[in-house]
């Protein structure tokens, strides 16, 4: 269902065990989920919005909209640019109605986010572990957001090993074994105070000679702003280039949903770190400024690969622009 596996040809049609018509049900209680998850969100941006569409266009609408936008931290930028969008087409095609209106902004709201929609895919067969490199700020989400991965790569007929790399607390290589046994994973530690990176190499080489398909390595939160912490994930991410010129193949940025505008700081300074290739946004479900989504993509343009709406395994799902701009809207999947 997460589609980590690029399709054969052939798999398409003739031998896919999940017709069409089945898929379909499965699909749409993922979108009430998200739907579900970004309400908070929804509710700053679009509470009440189709009778605001009803009334008069006028530049009064617009700047309720605006607001709107800005309150659910979209960002000035992508704001901006939504907006310019909404106001060209009312002007060109004189959208009068408020069917139209919400169309024109979905389409710009899309529009900001497809960029960055881009799913994390892995090759078909890579003869090699695919490695994730895990990293944020304390309370982020990231080893949760492990373990969820754990168990969709699982379900999606991977074998996984996960490396403990988060070695300045206890709890937290008990939390990651935690979810290696739920969903049969094995997960690569070493004792309190040991050097993350060696826990990672050792991770690495062991998914190497055991012939596993993904490795994630989970890192400690370290604070963006203390150098530090940043030389050591850097480290990490340099040592597993040793073992494996291509490794790591993703460097993925968990950052809190709840954190709004803040998130995306953290977002740049990672990225000038360590150059990011993919970001997951955490704990939408617990907050009105899911709109930091935009800004995100606007101002650092790295694929957005999840998102997550709740603790459950299935509360993380792949970022898709206009699944979440529909669902942000209150509008139904399609
Ligand atoms: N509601 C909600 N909680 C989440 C989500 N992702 C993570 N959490 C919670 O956030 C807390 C911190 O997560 P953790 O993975 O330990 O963060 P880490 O320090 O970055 O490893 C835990 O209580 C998680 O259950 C999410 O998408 N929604
Ligand atoms: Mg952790």
């Amino acid at each position: 269902m997460f589609g980590f596996r690029k399709k054969k040809k052939s798999e398409d049609s003739a031998n896919d065990a999940t017709p069409a018509a089945e898929e379909k049900p499965a699909r749409s209680g993922w979108f009430q989920r998200l739907r579900q998850g970004l309400s908070k969100t929804g509710q700053v941006l679009n509470a009440d919005l189709g009778s605001l569409f009803r009334r008069r266009i006028d530049d009064e609408l617009f700047e309720e909209l605006e607001e709107r936008l800005l309150m659910a931290d979209v960002g000035l930028e992508a704001t901006q640019k939504i907006m310019d969008r909404i106001t060209g087409e009312v002007k060109r095609r004189e959208l009068d109605n408020a069917e139209a209106l919400m169309d024109a902004l979905e389409n710009a709201m899309i529009e900001v986010l497809e960029p960055v929609s881009e799913p994390l895919t892995l090759p078909d067969d890579p003869g090699r572990p695919f490695s994730i490199l895990v990293v944020g700020i304390n309370g982020a989400g990231k080893t949760t957001t492990i373990g969820k991965l754990a168990h969709h790569f699982r379900a999606d007929d991977f074998s996984v090993m996960l490396a403990a790399g988060d070695t300045f607390r206890a709890a937290a290589v008990e939390q990651l074994q935690n979810w290696g046994e739920r969903n049969e994973v094995s997960v690569i530690a070493q004792g309190t105070g040991a050097d993350s990176a060696s826990v990672v190499y050792d991770g690495l080489q062991a998914a190497t000679s055991r012939g596993i398909d993904v490795m994630i390595a989970d890192t400690a939160g370290r604070l963006h702003t203390q150098t530090n912490l940043m030389d050591e994930v850097r480290k990490v991410k340099r040592v597993m280039g040793r073992l494996d010129a291509q490794a790591p193949d993703e460097v993925l940025l968990v950052v809190d949903g709840g954190t709004g505008q803040n998130a995306l700081s953290q977002a740049q300074q990672f990225h000038e770190a360590l150059g990011l290739t993919g970001i997951v946004v955490t704990k939408l479900d617990g907050t009105a400024k899911g709109g930091m989504i935009f800004a995100l993509a606007e101002q650092l343009g790295v694929p957005v690969r999840f998102i997550g709406v709740g603790e459950k395994p299935e509360d993380l799902q792949p970022f898709d622009a206009r699944s979440f701009v529909r669902a942000l809207l209150g509008r139904d999947d399609d």
